[in-house]
């Protein structure tokens, strides 16, 4: 097939990709932006975009025959999970050893299927991470233009305290204050103002029918609304859907050479592509460029690549659970699927955690208060290279992950006290499973700045090869963390547009 020669190429459409595709529009540079997952515009034949998660369809999963939730069961029962045919759908679990990793897949990667919380990192903790970062310009210009960018808001305090659909937070909240733990409201990019006429029934019901995880088909803005919607504006942007990069090499006049597969809606493999371009963008998540790049330097296509590509790789200390709350602790048979409220102990030196309070939306009272828990892990993988099967995987342990559980446990055994409750055990799948121990929503690292890359996402020993994406975080930034990694994408994008595509 013949080589389609382009400027430049973005790889994946989620934070990191969308931020490079919009800069360079706007800066004149035609790029393509290549997407392993589809487009999220059509209407299926019940109407609706994206699937309930209630009944969950085929649009709900990256190609599977039973969705795979984060939370397998209630009361032990497998009443979560539904059979499902193989699809293209919006939310993938990939599954390593002892770890599994949620990814979106789509026009806007993660972006379709989040909680929407964007949060802005401690700044001491930042620094900690990123030592090479100016903070001043990262606090004073690039989370500011993120936020903005993302459309960055806040629930209304006073609807908060008196709606139905909170009942959750604020029980929450109280058992946090039982223990002396304080709570800060999370900002997000759901729509609130959307969100009220939601509850006051004069606008079509997403984050208070339980719509997230599998998309939501109203409120939330999205990078395809936001970031990518823009990009598309500027007229320099294509966006190629169902097409995954298979393989980057770099040719003898300095250009990049890509493969790809397209597939189709069973997942076949209908063709293959070949693109060459002056610059590269990987944003195709922490998982996805870091294996584009393990298999590169594993196989010789890119051997120059630094040793630490590949390291550095964390879950954000992810772990998952949930308290059983009194009888008159009512939760609320309505809950929104948007969270607002986090528990902010990160600042105890000895244990520090940030737990956001997460939402369980089934219909009906069930006195559980569910919680991510973000907890400070020192623990980092390293991904190794299989050629049998041309895959690269991180070799994250049980043994790491009971780090973040003994973190956890250690705040909410102190909730626990406080209020005379105790774990839920029933939610996790196997018996007397208090804690998810197992996945994470937060894959951080792999090809971190300044190490793998420069201090602008440079990839050492490649020029015009850049990372924009998750990757970029060393496993670890206290917080939800697509804001950041939007504002790191925002500071490299400023940085080699102004230094690198001069002509
Ligand atoms: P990402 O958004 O994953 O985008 C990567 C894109 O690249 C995807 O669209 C892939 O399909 C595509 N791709 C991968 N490999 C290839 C390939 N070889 N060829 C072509 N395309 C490819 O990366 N974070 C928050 O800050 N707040 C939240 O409330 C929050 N809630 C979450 C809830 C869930 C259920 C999940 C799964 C994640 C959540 N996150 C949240 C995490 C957040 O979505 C994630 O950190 C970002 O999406 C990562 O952004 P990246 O640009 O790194």
């Amino acid at each position: 097939a013949a080589v389609e020669a382009v400027p430049a190429i973005v790889i994946g459409s989620g934070y990191g990709g969308a931020v490079a595709a919009l800069r360079l529009g706007q800066a004149g540079i035609r790029t393509l932006v290549l997407e392993m997952g589809r487009l999220w515009n059509t209407p299926g034949p019940d109407g609706r975009v994206f699937c309930s998660t209630t009944a969950p369809d085929q649009r709900s999963m990256w190609f599977r025959t039973r969705t795979e939730a984060p939370l397998a069961t209630f009361l032990w029962l497998d009443v979560v999970n539904k059979n499902i045919s193989p699809y293209p759908g919006v939310l993938d679990r990939v599954h390593f050893d002892a770890m599994s990793v949620y990814v979106g897949r789509g026009v806007g990667g993660g972006s379709l299927v989040n909680g929407g919380m964007a949060v802005t990192p401690v700044r001491s903790y930042f620094g900690e991470q990123f030592p090479t970062v100016d903070a001043n310009e990262m606090y004073g210009t690039y989370f500011p233009r993120a936020r903005a960018m993302l459309g960055v808001n806040t629930v209304d305090p006073d609807w908060f305290e008196s709606t139905e659909w909170y009942r959750f937070a604020r029980t929450s909240r109280k058992a946090a204050a039982n223990a002396g733990l304080k709570t800060t409201f999370v900002p997000n990019v759901y729509d609130f103002g959307y969100m009220q006429r939601e509850a006051a029934g004069t606008a079509t019901k997403s984050a208070l029918a339980g719509e997230v995880i599998y998309g939501n088909n109203h409120g939330k803005r999205s990078l395809d609304k936001t970031y990518l919607a823009s990009a598309i504006g500027t007229g320099n942007i294509t966006i190629n859907t169902l097409e995954r990069v298979r393989d980057i090499r770099r040719q003898a006049d300095g250009t990049y050479l890509l493969t790809t597969d397209r597939i189709d809606a069973g997942g076949a493999v209908v063709g293959t592509g070949q693109y060459s371009c002056t610059y590269l963008f990987l944003g195709a998540g922490s998982l996805g460029t870091t294996e584009l790049l393990v298999r590169a330097r594993e196989t010789g296509a890119l051997p120059a690549l630094d040793a630490s590509v590949g390291t550095g790789w964390g879950t954000n200390g992810n772990v998952m659970l949930g308290r059983a709350n009194h009888l008159w602790d009512t939760v609320g048979a309505d809950e929104s699927t948007i969270p607002v409220l986090g528990i902010d102990d990160w600042a105890n030196a000895d244990n520090p955690v940030f737990a956001e309070i997460a939402p369980l939306p089934m219909g009906l009272e069930h006195w559980i208060s569910l919680y991510l828990a973000i907890t400070k892990n020192p623990e980092r993988a390293s991904f190794s290279y299989d050629p049998a099967t041309d895959s690269a995987k991180p070799g994250w342990t049980a043994a790491q992950s009971a780090v973040s559980v003994s973190m956890a446990k250690k705040l909410f055994d102190r909730i626990n006290a406080a209020n005379a409750t105790i774990y839920r055990y029933d939610l996790f799948g196997s018996a007397s499973k208090a804690f998810a121990d197992d996945f994470t929503y937060h894959p951080l690292g792999g090809c971190v700045l300044g190490r793998a890359t420069d201090d602008y996402g440079r990839v050492k020993g490649y020029p015009r090869l850049y990372v924009t994406d998750g990757s970029l975080v060393p496993g670890s930034i206290g917080v939800n963390p697509f804001l950041t990694i939007t504002a790191l994408a925002e500071r490299t994008m400023a940085r080699v547009l102004a230094e690198d595509t001069a002509p």
